[in-house]
């Protein structure tokens, strides 16, 4: 970690947003990754979608694991709730202080030997149980911070920078949380920013666990020919099926966009997803028709990017637990301990 502030040289001239902070206000201390790392870049996606939705930092909690990929939530919202836990624990970590205190807003980030290798049944309890969280994997292949060891989304036949193939086949992110009940699933690059803003945007505003594998390469460790996670093959096979916008309930409708290409889903707190369509009939509410596109695409060598799947009607854990609408941390004794004559009456209806 660095400790390293930035200077707030020209952040008193810069646009403000709807409740008074410039970007500036949302970003962390400077990066010490690699120049030209593609997690910087999802960073600087991070800061742009909280700013653009006018987050209040303080009402935000950042959770990571460990890996180059984790180590980026320094280098954003310095001002939000952090939590960098152990290797492939963010989820257990981010399960609970949803259930402490559902009314943050919850970022995990993670990258693919966090969250496809050691961390991999943590992602997994996490999704099928809809734990209310946007849960970002910056895939590039390999374990960066450990020196390019391949991960388990390697592709089967990819190279690595010395040379050697990779033997085993690929996890692929994006169909596991599809399979395993995620409620909003996409898939980016972190060179497209204008596709990565509003797919962030609008997995911070759904209700339930929001996933997405953003392919980010490592430009020290796999970047070279013969690697499927390297800044040119991501950018000659990416297949984009569409191109979102997010707009807030406060905000006028102004897109313009051809009669029959415009998808509009209505997420649980008002704001509309507006999605235009690049493919021919690609359906984001069909959970299996996502899970087929994704593999016939996949067969064929190409990416598929863009939001794949969103639940309009989604439920999250705190739902399946019939829990209060107050957050747990508020509750006071009164109602946490109803009294011995209330536990005796309980006792007495069970025998
Ligand atoms: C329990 C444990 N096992 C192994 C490690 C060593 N280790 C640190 S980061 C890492 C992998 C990171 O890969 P990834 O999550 O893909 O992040 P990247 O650096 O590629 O962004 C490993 C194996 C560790 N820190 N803790
Ligand atoms: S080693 Fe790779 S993943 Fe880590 S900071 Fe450098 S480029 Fe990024
Ligand atoms: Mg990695």
């Amino acid at each position: 970690m660095t400790y390293i502030t930035k200077p707030r040289l020209l952040a008193d001239v810069q646009p403000r947003n709807a409740i008074g902070f410039t970007r500036r206000d949302y970003e962390g201390r400077v990066s010490t990754l690699c120049a030209g790392c593609g997690h910087d870049s999802i960073s600087a996606a991070i800061v742009q979608a909280a700013w653009e939705l006018d987050l209040e930092p303080h009402r935000l909690a950042k959770l990571s694991g460990i890996g180059c990929s984790s180590k980026t939530p320094d280098y954003f919202l310095g001002a939000s709730h952090g939590f960098n836990s152990v290797h492939g624990r963010m989820p257990s970590v981010a399960t609970g202080a949803n259930l402490a205190n559902r009314d943050l807003t919850y970022l995990g980030v993670s990258g693919d030997g966090d969250s496809a290798s050691i961390g991999i049944g943590q992602f997994a309890h996490a999704m099928r149980r809809g734990v209310n969280l946007t849960y970002i994997v910056e895939n590039n292949g390999v374990y960066g911070l450990t020196k390019g060891q391949f991960s388990a989304t390697a592709d089967k036949g990819s190279k690595s920078k010395k040379g050697v193939l990779n033997p085993d086949s690929p996890i692929d992110m994006v169909a596991l949380a599809l399979q395993l009940g995620a409620s909003y699933v996409g898939r980016s690059f972190s060179g497209d920013k204008d596709q990565l803003v509003p797919l962030i945007k609008g997995a911070l505003r759904h209700k339930g666990p929001a996933f997405i594998d953003v392919l980010s390469p490592c430009v020290t460790f796999n970047n070279h020919a013969g690697s499927t996670k390297s800044y040119d093959y991501v950018r000659e096979h990416n297949e984009a099926v569409n191109r979102l916008e997010v707009i807030l309930p406060r905000d006028a409708i102004e897109a313009s966009y051809e009669p029959g290409s415009l998808r509009r889903v209505v997420q649980h707190d008002g704001s509309m997803l507006l999605l235009r369509k690049l493919g021919d009939d690609y359906d984001p509410t069909d959970r299996i028709g996502a899970m087929n596109h994704l593999h016939e695409r996949a067969a064929l060598g190409e990416i598929v990017t863009g939001l794949l799947y969103v639940d309009e009607g989604a439920e999250d854990l705190h739902r399946h637990l019939n829990t209060v609408e107050t957050p747990l941390n508020q509750l006071g004794e009164a109602e946490l301990c109803p009294g011995s004559q209330a536990l005796d009456a309980l006792n007495a209806s069970l025998r």
